[in-house]
């Protein structure tokens, strides 16, 4: 049985298929996680659920998936929804017929994932009160530590403490790809946010084999998003 880890897809399903293939993926011995963040932005929203639900993937909460449930609600009840790019009304418009079996899992996702071997959260936890002191909040969208206005500035991970357990974590597309390894070469952060939906790369990681598998993006120049959050 092998571990998989998928970053944060943003609704680019062809990458997220591609990225399954790469890994070999077995749906009878391999677990999939998936970083959160799966469906908004990018071009196949309903494609990706699809592939969740094949694979039987395992998802942590995003700061995206945690506004779509709502936004799905007030989509289907024809109220206006304010958005704030296009693309999100394209994620509603094209997830609304799934909308019945979609919102109850949306609302059934943990903000992380604790096993004996890794910890998976979507951005962070707080690397000072560890994962019993973070917040919601410091679940779902913490990049800097310490705590600054806005995206530059030392990562969180810069201080969590390599003698803890292994964290794989997403939503830091602007930080890349990271995997950070102790003295005896063993990971204890991974992170895995690419930004397959700017351009960059869908990035998967196998548990057992400490391996990092990488697919380029195939969305065309005009449809990569430039606005980041
Ligand atoms: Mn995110």
């Amino acid at each position: 049985m092998r571990t998989l880890f998928i970053g944060d897809i943003h609704g680019c399903a062809r990458e997220f298929e591609q990225l399954i293939s790469k890994l070999e993926f077995q749906r009878d011995t391999d677990l999939l996680y998936l970083t959160g963040d799966a469906f908004t932005k990018g071009p196949d929203p309903v494609a990706v659920w699809k592939l969740i639900q094949d694979t039987n993937a395992r998802m942590v909460l995003g700061n995206h998936d945690v506004r779509l449930p709502d936004r799905l609600r007030r989509h289907l009840s024809g109220e206006p929804v304010p958005v704030k790019w296009h693309v999100y009304r394209q994620t509603l418009e094209a997830l609304a017929p799934f909308a019945e079996a979609l919102i109850p899992w949306l609302e059934s996702l943990p903000l992380w994932i604790d096993e004996p071997d890794f910890l998976l959260v979507h951005a962070g936890i707080n690397p000072v009160k560890g994962l019993q002191g973070t917040t919601r909040d410091e679940f779902l969208v913490i990049r800097t530590w310490p705590p600054v206005e806005g995206i530059v500035g030392p990562r969180w991970h810069d201080a969590y403490e390599p003698s803890g357990k292994l964290i794989i974590f997403g939503h830091d597309a602007p930080g890349g790809l990271v995997a950070k390894r102790r003295g005896d070469g063993s990971p204890y952060v991974i992170g895995l946010d690419t930004g397959c939906v700017y351009g960059g790369s869908l990035s998967g990681y196998v548990l057992e084999e400490d391996r990092l598998v990488q697919v380029e993006s195939n969305l065309p120049l005009p449809e990569r998003l430039h606005s980041r959050q």
